[in-house]
């Protein structure tokens, strides 16, 4: 092990972070690190793997950025430790009750939210939720919170700010939301406490991390000259957006970049609609259409002729400018950043949990669009491309293999008639919002489009969609 993968010893704590993923250790770990000041107590909500892959290196790790020009590794030293939430629930909710705690921080995906996408709200179903009520140990996410904000409370303290940095709409709201309704199952004076006196900002996160492949290690290690077990890949940008309102101290992270504004809603609603909604809809129409990465779809022509008629024509008519950000240079810059050669994004890994993804990504644009009159084919042949995929069966036959929650409900809807196909997923509440579950010519132009799709493929259908 090279001395550099050892971590700076004189890093406080501050911040619990949940969810310890690529992404966060490529992205917010690094802002946090650049602000100088505060550390890092990484908890893993399901696997040991990272912990394990990270204590022998005392919690350093590499990220490496992957530009059309070459590769720059960084080492990160902000974690001061990490811990695996299933082995010892208690130790994470200490963590968190902390005096030291000011923040916890959160990627756990879309799904860790454990509400419904369509409407946000908490899903008392949810098998996690069910545990959580009712036993003081949990294993969901807004059950660690709960609990720990439940002994804070307790022992006098202040509650930490909650910040969420996954892909979710307006994700500071939906996260108090559920927080709130798991308290107010639990203690309705304790959400009573939390309303008033916690805080949770909005942000908008922003950084391209394809999974780290056994190839990535090797490179790594031929290029910088030792080994890192657990190292992570990014393209060379990065946009934080944060609101403003922390309920306690922060890291100064308007001297490294991140933008803290009164509402990130306008940059929420560009980002999650502009870059992941373009993503899925390339995820599933490039995997049907036999693309491993996003690069790959980006150096065919008609991917990319698709993806920029989908900006043009559909998306950005939808959408309210942030200040001072022309969309079509955000379209622009994004295309590059697609096309990125050194990034090896894979679609399928893009194309998971698509139940949890779509509502935020491109349904919301379809149903404001549809309301106002104007057309949005090619998104339509996306969501036809998603219900395709989600069947289980690729164009040429061959298993997908489909990661979601909703996986084997999906799958059971499919039919050898588009209409009945589409009209089964139509009834999916949790996915589908009503103005569109309601909206027959919705149904009839999305079973159009799965026709098409079934009987020329993906690749021929995108010709004539959205750039036309
Ligand atoms: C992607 C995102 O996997 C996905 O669903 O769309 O992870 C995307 O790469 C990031 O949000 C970029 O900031």
């Amino acid at each position: 092990m090279h001395d550099r993968l050892h971590r700076d010893p004189t890093i406080e704590g501050g911040i619990v972070h949940l969810g310890l993923g690529a992404f966060f250790r490529a992205h917010g770990a690094i802002y946090v690190a650049e602000a100088g000041g505060w550390g890092i107590t990484g908890v893993s909500l399901q696997s040991p793997g990272t912990r394990d892959r990270l204590r022998p290196q005392g919690w350093a790790y590499t990220a490496v950025e992957l530009g059309p020009e070459g590769e720059k590794p960084q080492v990160v030293t902000v974690l001061r430790d990490v811990l695996v939430a299933p082995e010892d629930p208690q130790a994470v909710l200490d963590a968190m009750a902390s005096p030291a705690t000011h923040i916890v921080s959160l990627t756990v995906t879309e799904k860790g939210y454990c509400h419904e996408p369509s409407t946000g709200r908490l899903n008392r179903g949810h098998p996690d939720i069910a545990h959580d009520l009712a036993n003081p140990l949990p294993r969901s996410a807004p059950g660690f919170l709960v609990r720990a904000l439940a002994a804070r409370r307790d022992a006098g303290l202040p509650p930490f700010t909650v910040l969420c940095c996954d892909n979710l709409p307006e994700n500071g709201r939906v996260v108090r939301g559920v927080v709130g309704e798991l308290a107010r199952l639990i203690d309705p004076a304790l959400a009573d406490w939390i309303a008033a006196k916690g805080a949770f900002p909005a942000t908008m996160v922003d950084r391209i991390v394809p999974a780290t492949t056994p190839a990535d290690l090797d490179r790594l290690e031929a290029t910088a000259g030792y080994c890192d077990e657990a190292p992570v890949m990014h393209e060379p940008f990065r946009q934080w957006v944060v609101e403003d309102s922390f309920c306690g101290p922060r890291p100064a992270f308007e001297t490294v970049g991140v933008q803290m504004v009164a509402d990130v809603t306008p940059y929420e609603h560009m980002k999650l609609r502009m870059l992941n909604g373009t993503h899925s809809s390339l995820a599933y129409l490039g995997y049907l259409a036999g693309h491993e990465t996003i690069a790959d779809t980006m150096a065919d022509p008609v991917f990319a002729g698709f993806v920029r008629g989908l900006w043009r024509n559909e998306i950005i008519p939808a959408l309210t400018p942030p200040p001072g950000q022309a969309l079509g240079a955000y379209a622009e810059a994004l295309a590059a950043r697609y096309a990125n050669p050194a990034i090896r994004h894979r679609t399928w890994q893009i194309a998971m949990d698509g139940s949890q993804k779509l509502p935020q990504r491109i349904l919301g644009t379809i149903a404001e669009s549809r309301a106002a009159g104007r057309a949005v084919p090619g998104l339509t042949l996306a969501v036809a491309a998603w219900m395709r995929y989600a069947s289980g069966r690729d164009e040429r036959g061959a298993a997908i293999e489909v990661k979601d929650p909703l996986a084997p409900r999906l799958a059971a809807l499919w039919r050898d008639d588009p209409a009945r196909t589409v009209a089964g997923f139509l009834s999916l509440a949790e996915v589908f919002p009503p103005a569109l579950r309601d909206d027959a010519g919705f149904a009839h132009d999305l079973t159009a489009a799965l026709s098409a799709l079934v009987r020329d493929g993906a690749r021929a259908c995108m010709g004539g969609r959205a750039d036309a």
